[in-house]
């Protein structure tokens, strides 16, 4: 099969085009990455000397990328900003990338006839107090990234029904594991913890999401892509879920930390209070969860210990110093 991923630069990108070549290793990708503050070619060194893999430095709303997409079975658009608080204070390129970006790659899939299949959130139903969202809930974002991936996925639905562009969209719950960006939640506690900085935590701290290890959620697109039946939406989902606060205890127990390193801080605008899906459909298709939180949290922190290079580089950049002095007021 011979593959476009776009965003295979960033975090679970980059999961599953590793994934993809050790299940299947006569498989062919393509990886269109702009490389924006969340792209590190450094994800796919293990990788990136293999002669079916091939990376283009693109954005995926140039118009022009058409004349590279010739020969391709499937795109799988994993490329999107994709960070909450960002979105809060610097929406323009959410709705670009992830809209405008969709729609230039939905109509490259129209004009040479080829699959097209969205990465997609469980944040686009909103937050749900008790009880949980299947695939057919209405749509009911609450800040720019979610409501940019809503319309991203209502386009997505429109090719399907208009032009039968074959599409599929997966909405996972939150992701976790190895070569997070550490502006995201977990990633942000474990490298705080080792460096001994406090961890900012969101208001009372009893938001809660549920996680998957990002592995599981590469097994759950691999389904999609080769058993996903036309213009359906699969919710992707461990449908566990635990408290920030319990979170940010667990990390600290595990690096023998002391729990006086948590802070509570102002919260986020519009902060969804519980996300929460069902995933049947996926089920269905043969999908289990193989990592429990337990384990995946222990072999994510196990990472991070392992990877310090990787994270410290990040940290110390101007670009996230910028970001993290202005998403906690200091
Ligand atoms: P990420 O921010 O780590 O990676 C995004 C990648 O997209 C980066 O490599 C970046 O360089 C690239 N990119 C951004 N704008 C681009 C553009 N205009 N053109 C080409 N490339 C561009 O994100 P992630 O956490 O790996 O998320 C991947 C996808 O999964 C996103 O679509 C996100 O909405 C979705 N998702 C993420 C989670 C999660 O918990 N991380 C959960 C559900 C869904
Ligand atoms: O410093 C923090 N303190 C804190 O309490 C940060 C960064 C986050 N939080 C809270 C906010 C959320 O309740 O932790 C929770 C998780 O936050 P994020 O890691 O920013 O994730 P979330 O906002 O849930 O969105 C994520 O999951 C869905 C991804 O970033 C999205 O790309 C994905 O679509």
């Amino acid at each position: 099969m011979n593959i476009v991923v776009t965003g295979g630069a960033g975090f679970i990108g980059s999961n599953f085009i590793k994934y993809i070549f050790k299940r299947y290793p006569e498989y062919k990708i393509l990886n269109i990455d702009k490389l924006t503050y969340a792209g590190n070619l450094e994800n796919l060194k293990e990788i990136e000397k293999n002669p079916n893999y091939k990376f283009l430095k693109k954005d995926i709303c140039n118009k022009d990328l058409e004349e590279f997409l010739d020969g391709y079975d499937v795109i799988i658009n994993f490329a999107a900003e994709s960070h909450v608080d960002r979105a809060i204070y610097g929406p323009e390129e959410f709705l670009k990338t992830d809209i405008f970006g969709t729609f230039n790659l939905l109509e490259i899939a129209k004009k040479k006839n080829i699959k097209f299949i969205q990465i997609s959130t469980d944040e686009v139903y909103g937050s749900i107090e008790e009880g949980s969202f299947d695939e057919n809930s209405p749509l009911n974002p609450s800040n720019p990234y979610s409501s940019s991936k809503a319309s991203a996925d209502l386009i997505t639905i429109s090719y399907f029904k208009t032009y039968k562009v074959p599409t599929n969209i997966i909405r996972s719950c939150n992701n976790y594991g190895p070569n997070q960006y550490p502006e995201k939640f977990i990633p942000l506690m474990i490298t705080n913890a080792i460096e001994n900085k406090k961890l900012p935590i969101y208001g009372d701290g009893l938001y809660r999401r549920e996680w998957i290890y990002v592995i599981d959620n590469c097994k759950a697109i691999d389904l999609v892509l080769h058993k996903g039946k036309e213009g359906e939406i699969y919710n992707v989902s461990s449908e566990f879920s635990i408290p920030n606060i319990e979170i940010a205890k667990k990390i600290l127990n595990l690096l023998g930390k002391d729990e006086s390193l948590i802070e509570f801080v102002k919260d986020r605008p519009g902060h969804d209070r519980r996300y929460s899906i069902k995933c049947e459909k996926i089920k269905k298709l043969g999908w289990h969860i193989e990592t429990d939180f337990e384990k995946g949290i222990e072999l994510t922190v196990k990472w991070y210990i392992e990877n310090k290079n990787w994270w410290r580089i990040i940290k110390e950049s101007p670009q996230f110093i910028t970001h993290y002095k202005k998403t906690y007021n200091l």
